[in-house]
């Protein structure tokens, strides 16, 4: 019986999970290893990298994989890459699930940048005080400008990851009413984020809108093509016909 593989880490592979895992699917849940303790998952869970693209295809072998849906955030570039070269390499069919870019609607006041780097370039000289959204990578940068950080991360920092901020610990998924009273308890006048899509993170520019703050957005990687949906539904009708799956 082939096994289908989900790269994870996003609400919508743990939804994905709970799917697979009610329909009885032979299917395992992979996680980076990024966080010290990650959601419990209602599939057989592996957690750590495979060791790049030739770890992947070797993994994919030796599992008896016959299907890989690529699940992970817009920006785990790296994996989806792999992910890509790998299942060609295997011959193992790949589908990514992934949820569609915010848009800017009415009320918003977004500017979008293409990196980390522009991002912090985008924001004022004068002091600011920042919500940063972004995690706890890529934040050195930020240094640069005299401004306060307000963070939120997963895992509490070995140490203050920027001179002036403030560090809060949360996992997620969030709603626009605790972010708003977040952003108003800490006197927030700028927020940069990740284009990550999707309904976990959305809370802070539902907030920012309410609340008439300027938003930096920072593009998502742009990946080779590849077959994607955007709904579990799909991936379970794929999946479908991969008879031989029982899914
Ligand atoms: C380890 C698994 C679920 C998944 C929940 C989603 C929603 C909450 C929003 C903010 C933004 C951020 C960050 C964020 C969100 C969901 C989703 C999402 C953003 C967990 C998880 C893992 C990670 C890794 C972590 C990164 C970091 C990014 C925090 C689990 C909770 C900022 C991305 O400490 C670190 O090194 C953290 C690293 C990658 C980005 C970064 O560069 O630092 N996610 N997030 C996954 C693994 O090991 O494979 O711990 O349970 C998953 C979720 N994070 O099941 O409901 O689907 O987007 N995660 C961003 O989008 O900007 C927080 O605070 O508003
Ligand atoms: P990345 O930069 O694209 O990947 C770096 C390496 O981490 C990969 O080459 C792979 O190692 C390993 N890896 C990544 N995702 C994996 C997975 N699901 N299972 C097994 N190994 C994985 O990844 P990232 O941006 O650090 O993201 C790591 C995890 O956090 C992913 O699960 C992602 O969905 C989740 N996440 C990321 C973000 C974000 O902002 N980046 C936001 C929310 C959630 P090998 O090369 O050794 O195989």
């Amino acid at each position: 019986m082939k096994r289908t593989l989900v790269l994870g880490g996003t609400t919508e592979a743990s939804a994905l999970a709970r799917s697979l895992a009610a329909a009885g699917a032979d299917a395992i849940f992979s996680y980076a290893g990024r966080t010290e303790a990650p959601v419990a998952q209602p599939l057989p869970t592996r957690i750590g990298g495979f060791g790049g693209v030739a770890g992947l295809v070797d993994y994919l072998r030796a599992e008896n994989i016959g299907a890989v849906v690529d699940a992970t955030h817009p920006f785990a570039a790296q994996m989806s890459r792999n992910a890509i070269a790998a299942c060609a390499l295997a011959c193992v069919p790949l589908l990514g699930l992934e949820r569609p870019a915010w848009v800017a609607g009415i009320g918003d006041s977004w500017s979008h940048v293409d990196s980390i780097e522009a991002a912090v370039q985008a924001l004022p000289e004068a002091p600011a005080r920042v919500f940063l959204a972004i995690g706890k990578q890529n934040l050195t940068g930020f240094a640069a400008k005299p401004h306060h950080y307000l963070l939120r991360l997963v895992d509490a920092p070995e140490s203050p990851p920027l001179p002036d901020c403030t560090v809060i610990l949360a996992r997620g998924p969030f709603d626009a009413a605790s972010d708003k009273a977040l952003l108003v308890q800490h006197d927030i006048s700028h927020i940069v984020a990740k284009n990550a899509g999707g309904a976990g993170a959305e809370a802070k520019l539902i907030a920012a809108r309410a609340l008439g703050l300027p938003v930096i957005l920072i593009d998502r990687p742009s990946l080779p093509t590849r077959q994607v949906v955007g709904a579990v539904a799909e991936v379970l009708a794929w999946l479908g016909h991969s008879a031989d799956l029982g899914v």
